[in-house]
């Protein structure tokens, strides 16, 4: 009679052991964290860049504003979308598009600008992303008249520019007396204010913050009221401000005020 044997095979020394399904599953968990790490910041570091660059072009433009106003005793008026980045109208005065026009450029001789003389924040490229500027009309336009900060005085000047924190609330929207909502207010009498659109510049625009900011899709009329909300999903866009307290130190250094 045969005697079955069975053979054992013999146990693995450590040198011989395998992975586990369990420890490679582990070192696959790992190396997808690994270059989902590397993949997702890529995106984000441009966008982290371009917010960055925006932040710096739009300080520029503003130091260049005060510039202008030592060398030519008045605020430069914003472009026109038709003015190739020049103010408009060329000499100041009343400005044509006080609200809802853009940086002058060309008149200011700044840079980075698009083929048509403006300019453009950090993401660039489309006319979407051409920088916005406005102007305060207070006291008969004197902030952007040839000596009309001096002649009106600067106890009388009162600069009407408002800059809230958010667009909820907000009275008489897309008429010349809206206003932040009761303590939304960051700035009540600004002199102008510079801002971009942000990164949605092209699609965006149309939501509750970003619709007081003239762009594209705002179905508000232009208004002397301006938002700079927290950054988010619904709003991007970023703006600085000349307050008027900078405008009339810079004005009084140069011997322009008082
Ligand atoms: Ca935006
Ligand atoms: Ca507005």
């Amino acid at each position: 009679m045969a005697t079955l044997t069975l053979a054992v095979p013999p146990a693995p020394t450590s040198a011989q052991r395998g992975f586990t399904l369990i420890e490679l599953a582990i070192v696959m968990f790992i190396v997808a964290l690994l270059l989902g790490g590397l993949m997702l910041p890529l995106s984000g570091q441009q966008d982290v860049r371009n917010y960055g660059d925006t932040q710096k072009i739009l300080a520029e433009a503003r130091d260049a504003l005060l510039g202008f106003a030592m060398a030519n005793d008045r605020l430069p008026c914003p472009a026109s979308s038709a003015s190739n980045g020049l103010e408009s109208p060329v000499g100041g005065g009343a400005c044509t598009n006080p609200y809802d026009g853009f940086f002058p450029a060309a008149t200011l001789g700044l840079a980075p600008i698009d083929t048509q003389g403006y300019l453009l924040d950090g993401w660039g490229g489309e006319t979407t992303h051409r920088v916005r500027y406005a102007i305060s009309t207070a006291n008969s336009n004197a902030f952007s008249t040839t000596s009309g900060m001096k002649t009106t005085g600067i106890t009388t000047l009162a600069p009407d520019l408002k800059i809230c924190n958010t667009g909820v609330g907000m009275t008489n929207p897309g008429t010349v007396t809206a206003a932040c909502a009761a303590n939304a207010s960051l700035a009540t009498d600004a002199v102008a204010v510079v801002y971009s659109l942000g990164k949605n510049a092209g699609t965006g625009g149309a939501g509750t913050e970003e619709n007081h900011n003239p762009n594209p899709q705002s179905t508000l009329a232009a208004d002397p009221a301006f938002v700079n909300a927290p950054q988010g999903t619904a709003f991007d866009d970023q703006a600085i401000w000349l307050s008027r307290n900078t405008l009339f130190n810079r004005m009084v250094a140069s011997g322009r005020l008082p």
